[in-house]
């Protein structure tokens, strides 16, 4: 049995979304999303995952149907991997389909940090291919971070690995300090002892946490239009695959078009589905066929519209655009507008 081997490393980075604006993240080989897989299903994957950062992570092949200490889930199926240690996964790429990955440590940092990047297992019997054929095909990983959070909690980190981790990595958590359970037991039994969990006081960090850049492949509009464009011909069908590896709902919307969506979470529908606004909740993979009838240049956009701003201005975010390649002589060609 022969592998298809990969390289992920967890590092800190600073990511430019726009010229001018940078905000320090964990990424994957330091790019942001992290790298695209492309495999075919049945492929046997191996993924070299070494942690070169202070904090601890996982790797969560979401959508991907692994066995189960495979699944990237710290403390349910694997220790997390700790700064400086190597974990290697090793599983096979099935079912076919748009799937993602993404860390599995669910701090408010790594939640804002672009960990995460795009699965996609091709079969040479691709129902979507067979009914709608097509050459070119789009993967859109949709982004959203609050980099202010961000940029305060990465300070905190860089001057010092925090307390709680340390103990972690060195396996020295105590159950009452650190609430950390062998079973739900354990947990029960703290109760009963006295001890309360944090649920009333709550983490305002989290409650608190408020996105103020949003992104399409880690660029925000108008830094989207040179490196995330659709191109299209007239007559011709394109694919454009989306994810969400993020924690906030997307509304996709297509100007000038109705299309198809034909899956949902990498597996394809049986009925395609008529749209031209599709939601892309959390955790989801949606993908569409357009076809191209309508020459000209179309904005393909976040509908929840405070996602189309940088930092509250317009327009920014989570804008593209559909362009037609074979357009001569257009009478109107877009230009760059910013502080509407
Ligand atoms: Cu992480």
């Amino acid at each position: 049995m022969s592998y298809r081997e990969f390289r992920l490393d967890f590092v800190l980075t600073e990511h430019e979304l726009l010229p001018g604006v940078r905000f320090p993240c964990f990424a994957f080989n330091g790019q942001v999303p992290g790298p695209m897989f492309r495999v075919q299903e049945n492929d046997w994957i191996k993924v070299v995952a070494r942690n070169r950062t202070p904090e601890m992570h996982t790797i969560h092949w979401h959508g991907v149907d692994v066995i189960y200490t495979m699944d990237g889930v710290p403390m349910v199926t694997q220790d997390p991997i700790h700064p400086e240690e190597t974990f290697v996964y090793r599983f096979q790429a099935r079912p076919h389909g748009t799937r993602l990955y993404h860390c599995h440590w669910g701090t408010p940092l790594h939640m804002m940090s672009a960990l995460h990047g795009a699965f996609i297992i091709d079969t040479p019997d691709d129902p979507v291919r067979a009914m709608f054929p097509y050459q070119r095909d789009y993967v859109l990983v949709l982004e959203a971070f609050d980099v202010n959070f961000t940029r305060r909690h990465m300070e905190e980190l860089l001057g010092g690995m925090k307390r709680v981790n340390k103990l972690m990595a060195l396996r020295r958590l105590s159950p009452l300090t650190h609430a950390f359970f062998p079973n739900y037991q354990a947990f029960l039994q703290a109760i009963e002892a006295g001890w309360r969990p944090p649920y009333t006081r709550g983490n305002a960090e989290v409650t608190d946490i408020k996105p103020t850049f949003f992104a399409i492949n880690g660029k925000s509009y108008p830094a989207t239009v040179t490196t995330e464009h659709l191109y299209i011909r007239r007559g011709e069908n394109i694919r454009v695959r989306l994810i969400n590896g993020g924690v906030f709902d997307h509304h996709m919307h297509l100007h000038g078009h109705q299309f198809w969506k034909v899956a949902e979470d990498g597996n394809p529908l049986p009925q395609p589905l008529r749209l031209n606004t599709v939601p892309v909740t959390p955790g989801k993979t949606v993908d569409l066929i357009v076809h191209g009838n309508n020459p000209g240049f179309w904005d393909f956009h976040d509908h929840k519209e405070l996602n189309t701003r940088n930092n509250g201005i317009y327009p920014g975010g989570m804008i593209t655009m559909l362009e037609y390649e074979d357009l001569e002589n257009p009478p109107y060609v877009p230009s760059i507008s910013v502080n509407q």
